[in-house]
C-alpha cells in the first residue's frame, strides 16, 4: 500500500482481547446488523490482528475415501449413502508424499489429511504418524482429521509434530441430530477438549446451507467463539451438494448469509484465520471477494477437496493477482495467540501456464 493510502486506510488500533462468554443476544444482533455496518466491522477488526492482504494457503489430500460408518447427511464418504463414490484404502506413504511435494511445488505452506473414519484405530494412528513425519520433513505445516480421538491419541499425534488437528463442530447443538444421528455434539466438543488439552492447534467450523437457519448459524458461532480458546483455524464450508446425500436438493444459501457468517466469525475470533472452505468451485470472484473482505483470510488451493472439485488453481492465481491477495509463508514456532505472529515475506504461488502461454509457445 501506498504510504498515503496507508495512513488513511489503517487503523493503529491495538489488538482486541479475546473473549470467551458470547452472548446468543450479541451474536444474533451482529448477524442481524445492515451488511455494510458487519463488513465494516468485520475489516476493521482484521487490520488489527492481521496484514489484511495476506491469505494462508493450505492443500487438502484424502488419505482413505468413502465406506465411512458414520451417518452425516452431507457427506459423499459415508457408506449409508449411494454416492457411487470409489472406497479407496489408506493411501501409501509414498503416494501422500508425492501430493505433499506437489502442493509444496504449487505454493501450499500445509498440507491437510482427511480420512473417512469414525475413529482412528492406533494402527490407523501409527501409519497417520509416519505420513506427519515425512510432510513436515518437506518442510510443511501439518494437519489432519481423522475423526473422534482419545486423549492418549490426540497427545501421540502432537509428540509426532502435529500442527493442527481438524474436527469441526459442522452446526449448531441444536440443528446436531437433523443431520447426523451416529454421534452426538458432546463427542464432538469432547475431541476438541482432548485436541486442546494436549497442545494441538486447532481447527474448526461448521458448513452453511444445511438448511439451518439463522439462529443455528449464531449459536454454531457461539459455541466456537466461547471454547476455552479460539480454534486458531476456523474453516467455513459451504455445503457441496453430493447426489445421494440426504442433503442433496437442499435449497441454496443466499449467499449473503456466507458473507455475514464471515464476518460475525472475524468479529468474535479476532486472532484465529477464518478460511473460506469447501464451496468455492461454484462461488463468484465477487463473492470470494466480499468473503475476503469480511475477513477471510485462508483458503483450501489445488484442484481438489476431499471427493469433490475445489475452485481451479488457475482461477485462484488469477483471482489473488486481481485482488492483490498475497500468499503467506508457514507460521513461525512460539505463537502465544491464535494468528499472532507469521512471516509475511512475498512469496507468489507458481505460476502455471496459462492457455494462451502454451499456444503462443505451440
Ligand atoms: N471423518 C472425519 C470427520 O468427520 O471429522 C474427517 C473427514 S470429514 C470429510 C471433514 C469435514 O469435511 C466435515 O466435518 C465437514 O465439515 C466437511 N465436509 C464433508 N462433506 C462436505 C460437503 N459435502 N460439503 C461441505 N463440507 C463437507
Ligand atoms: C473442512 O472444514 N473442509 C474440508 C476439510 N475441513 C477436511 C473438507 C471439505 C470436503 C468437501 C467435500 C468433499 O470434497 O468430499
Ligand atoms: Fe465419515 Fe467424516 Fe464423512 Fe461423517 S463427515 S461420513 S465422519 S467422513
Amino acid at each position: 500500500m501506498s504510504p498515503s493510502l496507508s495512513r488513511a486506510t489503517v487503523p493503529s488500533q491495538p489488538k482486541m482481547p479475546l473473549r470467551h462468554d458470547w452472548s446468543m443476544g450479541e451474536v444474533t444482533a451482529f448477524l442481524d446488523e445492515p451488511l455494510n455496518n458487519l463488513l465494516f466491522a468485520a475489516q476493521t477488526t482484521h487490520r488489527r490482528h492481521f496484514e489484511p492482504n495476506r491469505i494462508q494457503v493450505s492443500t487438502l489430500l484424502s488419505i482413505k475415501t468413502g465406506a465411512c460408518p458414520e451417518d452425516c447427511g452431507y457427506c459423499s464418504q459415508s457408506a449409508k449413502h449411494e454416492t457411487g463414490l470409489e472406497p479407496e484404502r489408506l493411501l501409501p506413504l509414498s503416494e501422500v508424499l508425492d501430493a505433499a511435494r506437489a502442493a509444496r511445488e504449487e505454493g501450499a505452506t500445509r498440507f491437510c489429511m482427511g480420512a473417512a473414519w469414525r475413529n482412528p484405530t492406533d494402527k490407523n494412528l501409527e501409519q497417520v504418524i509416519a505420513m506427519i513425519s515425512g510432510v513436515k520433513a518437506l518442510g510443511m505445516e501439518t494437519c489432519v482429521t481423522l475423526g473422534m480421538l482419545e486423549q492418549d491419541q490426540a497427545r501421540r499425534l502432537r509428540e509426532a509434530g502435529l500442527d493442527y488437528y481438524n474436527h469441526n463442530l459442522d452446526t449448531s447443538p441444536e440443528f446436531y441430530g437433523q443431520v447426523i444421528s451416529t454421534r452426538t455434539y458432546q463427542d464432538r466438543l469432547r475431541t476438541l477438549d482432548y485436541v486442546r488439552e494436549v497442545g494441538l492447534k486447532t481447527c474448526s467450523g461448521g458448513i452453511l446451507g444445511m438448511g439451518e437457519s439463522r439462529r443455528d448459524r449464531a449459536s454454531m458461532l457461539c459455541q466456537l467463539a466461547n471454547l476455552p480458546a479460539h480454534p486458531e483455524s476456523v474453516p467455513i464450508n459451504l455445503l457441496v451438494q453430493v447426489e445421494g446425500t440426504p442433503l442433496f436438493g437442499t435449497e441454496a444459501l443466499d449467499p449473503f448469509e456466507l458473507v455475514r457468517t464471515i464476518a460475525v466469525a472475524r468479529i468474535l475470533m479476532p486472532a484465529s484465520y477464518v478460511r473460506l472452505s469447501a464451496g468455492r468451485a461454484n462461488m463468484s470472484d465477487e463473492l470470494q471477494a466480499l468473503c475476503f473482505a469480511a475477513g477471510a483470510n485462508s483458503v483450501f488451493y489445488g484442484d481438489r477437496l476431499l471427493t469433490t472439485d475445489n475452485a481451479d488453481a488457475l482461477r485462484d492465481q488469477q483471482l489473488f493477482a486481481r485482488l492483490g491477495l498475497q500468499p503467506e509463508e508457514a507460521e513461525l514456532e512460539g505463537r502465544d495467540q491464535p494468528g499472532g505472529c507469521h512471516r509475511s515475506i512475498d512469496r507468489p504461488l507458481r505460476q502455471r501456464p496459462t492457455t494462451s502461454d502454451q499456444a503462443a509457445r505451440a
